[in-house]
């Protein structure tokens, strides 16, 4: 593999960790714990698994390590987050370092590989080559959802094969929700098999009062913002395009807010706030055309708009429409795919409730074939394939049209779309993902050492210098609600979405009628891997304004 200068000289980067890891570690239990809602319901689903006590790593008295080597597998699940390769390389040395005949087995292409018996042996060589860099491709990721007992026996046989005694689960929500089950599957049946998951997802949804951050949201969000950065020094230099610029978060618009908190843009929708005052896709068109028309009124005729990828699902019409075509296509896909393609949105509207039949009816032709795709397997509408920022300036540039006529705008609209979202998913793991993924690794690998099952590996403080972070483990019952997915309901982890009560968000609302106007926009520049301090390891503005409550 060539490298770039950089790459060779990122290899040696050396994670900074918590201090608890440079000694012996113990393990302190908390008190028995509940899940987040439904509590009934998941205790039932979860009968040796739930309640788990909240367990915290100390320093301890005595000899590290194990007597026995012990085995364990990873996967990679889902969408790419910079930081994984760094995750693999923690968890490898905290095996090795409790007993040097350890051995670790990445299992190809997500969970899949698992079910496929597709696997390969992460050595020492290998983990070396990926210390510190982007992307997942050490073993590659993918989306399979392991949810069977076929599947769940089928991983059996390969874990036995192996001799592995511990699983560590690389993923989201939905990953994660699915390790639990395996975790309480393979406790119930007495298989040996620890499971073990990680909080990843660039989105940054994945998150609570324990789990502080997934990792990879702090480098995507640097990566999106050091691009909007420079599209705004652009736009200010020529003064003459709108950017709608549609940044990744199948869901929640944490990157949107945080990418606002770094660059400062005119206008930031963030789609919870959307769904709260229960505006319409014209409601937005309209609050975005008046700011348009009140700058080119001061004369600036330029603008950059961040909008988030989930937008869409956060319109209530559209987001009822969207909840009764997952239904129908959990049930219809085969009966739908036999229809003529020119014939299938009539075929959709017929099928549908006459409100919603209205409101699709209703849609742009391309969003309405958007909105019919595939879904991804966990039943999810691919947010990624809908083209939002086009939708959105389409509609504006006709409201900005009829204020024409009227005599209310009399400037020029030019718009110009980007989507940033692959861009920044396998990007070089900035310091603070760098940090965040090698000790989430280790602390796995100690919860593995402590015999744990059900359980995500947790940093916490980390806002604080690296040697005060505090590693430990959360039981996964305990983020789980019960929620409707493909027309059932199921026990799944709660994803976060922006609280609107929050100081991120709240500090957002009180900047932005300013940076609307004003032209306040911020060019943050790359990430910076060498240098002091201040500029390269500083976490997010969300991170920093939820602990510290300033910036
Ligand atoms: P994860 O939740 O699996 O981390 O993936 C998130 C994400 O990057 C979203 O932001 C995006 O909508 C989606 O993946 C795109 O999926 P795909 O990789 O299948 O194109």
């Amino acid at each position: 593999m060539t490298k770039s200068a950089l790459q060779i000289a990122r290899a040696s980067y050396v994670p900074k960790i918590p201090t608890v890891f440079k000694g012996n570690i113990q393990i302190k239990e908390g008190a028995a714990t509940a899940s987040v809602d439904d509590q009934e319901e998941i205790k039932k689903l979860f009968p040796h698994i739930y309640g788990l006590p909240i367990l915290t790593f100390v320093e301890a008295e005595g000899q590290a390590g194990l007597d026995t080597p012990v085995n364990v597998g990873v996967i990679l699940s889902g969408g790419q987050a910079p930081g994984g390769h760094n995750v693999i390389a923690g968890i490898y040395d905290g095996i090795k370092r409790l007993h040097p005949e350890s051995r670790l087995y990445g299992f190809i292409l997500g969970p899949a590989g698992l079910i496929n018996h597709e696997y390969k042996e992460l050595t020492g060589d290998i983990i070396d080559e990926y210390r510190n860099t982007g992307g997942f491709d050490i073993i590659g990721s993918g989306r399979t959802k392991l949810e069977t007992k076929e599947q769940f026996d089928k991983g059996l046989e390969i874990l036995k094969k192996l001799n592995i005694k511990a699983l560590v689960i690389i993923g989201g929500d939905d990953s994660n929700t699915n390790a639990c089950v395996l975790a309480e599957y393979y406790q119930s049946i007495n298989a040996g098999v620890q499971v073990i998951g990680c909080p990843k997802t660039i989105d940054g949804d994945l998150k609570n009062e324990q789990i502080e951050i997934s990792f990879g949201f702090d480098t995507a969000c640097k990566v999106y913002s050091e691009l909007i950065g420079n599209i705004e020094r652009d736009c200010n230099s020529s003064r003459k395009y709108w950017h709608f610029i549609k940044v990744m978060g199948r869901s929640a618009s944490h990157i949107a807010l945080e990418c606002a908190l770094q660059t400062h843009p005119n206008i930031c929708i963030i789609s919870e706030e959307i769904e709260a005052k229960k505006w319409s896709l014209d409601d937005i068109v309209e609050h975005i055309a008046g700011i348009i028309v009140d700058r080119e009124e001061q004369g600036l005729g330029f603008g950059t708009i961040i909008i988030p990828e989930g937008l869409i699902e956060f319109i209530p019409a559209i987001k009822d429409l969207i909840e009764e075509l997952n239904d129908f296509f959990a049930h219809s896909s085969d009966e739908f795919n036999l229809v003529r393609r020119s014939q299938q949105r009539e075929y959709i509207i017929s099928k549908l409730s006459p409100k919603n039949a209205k409101v699709y009816a209703g849609l742009p032709e391309k969003v309405a074939r958007q909105l019919a795709l595939d879904r991804d397997p966990h039943g999810n509408v691919q947010v990624s394939m809908i083209q939002t920022e086009e939708l959105l300036s389409k509609m504006i540039g006709r409201k900005l049209e009829e204020w024409a006529k009227e005599g209310k705008y009399k400037g020029k609209f030019s718009p110009v779309h980007h989507f940033f979202g692959y861009e920044g998913r396998s990007a070089a793991p900035s310091n603070y993902d760098a940090d965040y993924c090698y000790s989430l690794g280790y602390a796995a690998s100690m919860l593995i050492a402590g015999g744990k099952t059900g359980y995500m590996a947790s940093i916490q403080n980390t806002t604080a210098p690296a040697d005060k972070w505090v590693a430990g483990g959360i039981p996964i019952t305990m983020m789980m609600n019960m929620e409707r997915r493909s027309g059932k309901m199921k026990p799944v982890i709660k994803k976060t979405l922006v609280d609107l009560e929050g100081v991120p968000f709240n500090y957002f609302k009180s900047q932005r009628e300013n940076w609307a106007i004003e032209t306040d926009y911020v060019y943050p520049g790359p990430i910076q891997y060498f240098g002091p301090s201040e500029v390269c390891d500083q976490p997010t503005k969300t991170l920093q304004l939820e602990q510290k409550g300033t910036l």
